[in-house]
């Protein structure tokens, strides 16, 4: 947004404050135009504490998501039947904590700290995605998550590269092109397996019918029981409805499916010619309440191993920040002095 559209400094100038309060609702009469006319909001713009508190939950919790949907699949890395697979593998993982970092410091331009997010996590007072409370039991759930929870990432993040806040939709082209690549991968994986032994394909079948239920529910509750996405449509940081993303998310898998050998677990699941989309079954809307509610199968599990790991990496922060404090006062030492600066001044 151009600059005449930023918030007063109030702390600079107190006299600023009465001002301020009746220029609000020319504030947000500005904010509304930019969104309306498909500007970028930016971290420095004025934005309506709604917007800003929307954006921080739905950025912390995809953030979460990112760093403990790490686990489930780190499960397989010394698993993976191949050394090549384990490459691949293990990128992956990488690409996934990368995401945590890039949506982390988009989170940070609201001006909230990584820190107060992580707590957040730790201490429940913040979600992660819902998938990731389940467990991979075989190796072919690393294909299922590849080619289902990544092909639902994606089909979710590539409308939210024209999220209307700036630092959100930046973030998010490097991740769906990065989320191309493991859904690919995952695909790749499934249709190895399915082409295999008939142990390998049943193995893949199961998979797939373990990930897929859970995979729908991962855009969110029905739009009817949608909290948030009327008014984060409104905002145009959501640009579709969870039902829509959902629909297209299954007319998307279903010729898929199809090349990969492998059936969806849903009995009524037929095109609609009159549609022109796939009719699908009921969705087990309990399910989805009782995992949020903590009650998934690893959701203890998940939390207690994120909270482990950041424990056990406090030696690593504290070495960074005494590293980066160190070099700060190295820099300013040999900073040259302001022209016209006494020596002793700068000594
Ligand atoms: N899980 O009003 P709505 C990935 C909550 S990244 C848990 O519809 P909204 C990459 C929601 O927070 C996956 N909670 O909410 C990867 C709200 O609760 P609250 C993560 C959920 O925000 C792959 C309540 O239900 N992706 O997979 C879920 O408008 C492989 C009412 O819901 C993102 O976060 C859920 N599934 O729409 C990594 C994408 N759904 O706060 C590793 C960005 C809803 O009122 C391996 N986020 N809730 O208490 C979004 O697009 C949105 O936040 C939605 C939810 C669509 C998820």
């Amino acid at each position: 947004m151009a600059t005449a559209h930023k918030a007063p400094d109030v702390a600079r100038d107190g006299a600023a404050a009465a001002a301020v309060v009746t220029d609000i609702t020319e504030l947000e009469a500005v904010f509304d135009a930019a969104v309306a006319a498909d500007e970028r909001i930016e971290p420095r713009d004025w934005m309506p504490d709604a917007y800003r508190a929307t954006l921080v939950r739905q950025i912390a919790q995809h953030a979460h998501s990112e760093i403990i949907g790490m686990q489930p699949e780190a499960n397989w890395i010394t698993r993976a039947p191949s050394l090549r697979r384990k490459a691949i593998l293990m990128a992956k993982v990488q690409d996934e904590a990368g995401h945590g970092l890039y949506l982390y410091s988009a989170a940070e331009t609201l001006g909230v700290s990584r820190d107060e997010l992580l707590d957040k996590l730790h201490s429940g007072r913040q979600k992660y995605s819902s998938i990731f409370n389940y467990p991979t039991l075989t190796w072919a759930d690393v294909g299922a998550i590849g080619w289902l929870v990544d092909g639902a990432a994606i089909t979710n993040q590539v409308p939210l590269c024209r999220c209307s806040y700036g630092p959100y939709a930046r973030a998010m082209v490097r991740v769906c092109k990065e989320e191309s690549f493991h859904q690919r991968q995952g695909y790749e994986l499934l249709l190895a397996l399915s082409r295999g032994t008939p142990e390998q394909h049943a193995m893949a079948q199961d998979a797939v019918d373990r990930w897929w239920w859970p995979s729908l529910m991962m855009f969110g509750p029905p739009d009817a029981e949608s909290s948030h996405s009327e008014q984060s449509m409104t905002w145009k940081i959501k640009r579709h409805s969870n039902d829509e993303l959902r629909q297209r998310f299954v007319d998307i898998c279903v010729p898929q499916a199809e090349s990969l050998g492998l059936t969806l677990p849903d009995p009524d699941l037929r095109w609609n010619e009159e549609r022109g989309e796939h009719d699908f079954g009921p969705i087990d809307w309990s399910e989805f309440w009782s995992v949020l509610k903590g009650n998934g199968p690893c959701n203890e599990q998940r939390l207690t191993q994120r909270k482990q790991a950041h424990d056990e990496g406090a030696w690593v922060r504290d070495a960074a920040a005494a590293y980066a404090a160190k070099h700060s006062d190295h820099d300013k030492d040999r900073r040259p002095a302001a022209p016209g600066t006494p020596a002793e001044a700068t000594a």
